[in-house]
């Protein structure tokens, strides 16, 4: 099965995890750092990579062009919505002010035809003082539409945050939270009672919280390589998406990190479809699914 030519949605996709491994060397060498990524990634060498990128994605011009080559990238795979989402940052040569209004000026003077929209992460590593301040940033970021939850989920659990999520609700802006990317079950039954938007991943859901992402129908945003990497799953039939497809809940299929699991967007709905033996018909309706998840009307609209 080739994807390439169906029309895409993209929802969970991290700029500092979607960057072109050429440009990542290119940077790397401008710094004489030297680096590899490695061939097997798990949870921990995920982590490790991260650091890396971040150490190099300094400037306003590094950070404009990564971002240019994700919307080319994803447009030349047939995406035609992508929200993006990132920790803004702040470095030697700009605050993270600066951080995100690059990015918007990428996204306004986008002349291509897939449409961008920004979500801004609050990371578990950060302290309670920076998520608020995420939260401030997000609120007046014209193309921002919704928080992530994300960052290595051995560090702060959902509700040691949960007062700056009930306040991003109250601002109207929508919610997306990675969830049992590990088995943690305390913290993902607080996510779920917090009812967001989306989850993200899903990977360790016991089946008390199995039955409350059902009976709640909170969509899921699923990344096949990512989770299969995290997991340590050979195959894609054992991921979980058989057993929700079944139960026809609200799935979309993403990238994650394109720079980590070496993928794009076709390939990740290739990974599905070979699995589950989908047709035409079936992908486009997970296409259509996703673009009702989407945190934004443009989706829909792309795709009519
Ligand atoms: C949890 C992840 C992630 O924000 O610098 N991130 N968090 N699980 C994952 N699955 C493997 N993949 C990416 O992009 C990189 C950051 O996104 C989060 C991590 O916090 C990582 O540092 P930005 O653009």
């Amino acid at each position: 099965m080739d994807c390439k030519n169906l029309p895409k949605i993209e929802l969970h996709a991290h700029i500092n995890g979607c960057l072109r491994r050429s440009t990542l060397h290119e940077f790397l060498q401008e710094d004489n750092k030297e680096y590899q990524i490695p061939a097997v990634i798990g949870i921990k060498e995920a982590f490790e990579i991260f650091s890396w990128v971040h150490s190099v994605m300094t400037t306003k011009a590094r950070l404009q062009r990564v971002v240019e080559e994700i919307l080319e990238d994803f447009e030349n795979q047939n995406c035609l919505y992508i929200e993006l989402r990132t920790t803004p940052k702040s470095t030697k040569f700009m605050s993270k002010q600066e951080y995100l209004s690059t990015i918007v000026s990428v996204f306004t003077s986008n002349s291509r035809k897939i449409k961008a929209k920004l979500l801004i992460s609050i990371n578990r590593s950060q302290s309670l003082e920076e998520a608020w301040e995420n939260l401030h940033l997000a609120q007046t970021c014209e193309k921002c539409v919704g928080l992530d939850f994300s960052g290595n989920p051995m560090a702060n659990k959902f509700n040691y945050y949960v007062e700056v999520f009930n306040e991003a609700r109250k601002s109207g802006l929508k919610i997306t939270v990675h969830t049992a990317e590990i088995e943690d079950e305390e913290d993902t039954v607080d996510i779920l009672n917090f009812r967001p938007d989306r989850i993200g991943h899903c990977n360790y859901l016991s089946e008390r919280c199995e039955n409350l992402v059902k009976d709640l129908r909170i969509p899921m945003e699923i990344c096949p390589s990512s989770n299969m990497a995290t997991i340590g799953l050979g195959s894609m039939v054992d991921h979980h998406f058989g057993k929700f497809y079944g139960f026809d809940h609200p799935i979309a299929i993403c990238t994650d990190d394109t720079l980590l699991f070496d993928t794009d967007i076709s390939k990740e709905y290739e990974l599905v479809a070979n699995a589950y033996s989908l047709g035409d018909e079936d992908l486009k309706k997970i296409v259509k699914n996703s673009a009702e998840m989407a945190f934004s009307d443009e989706a829909l609209e792309g795709l009519s």
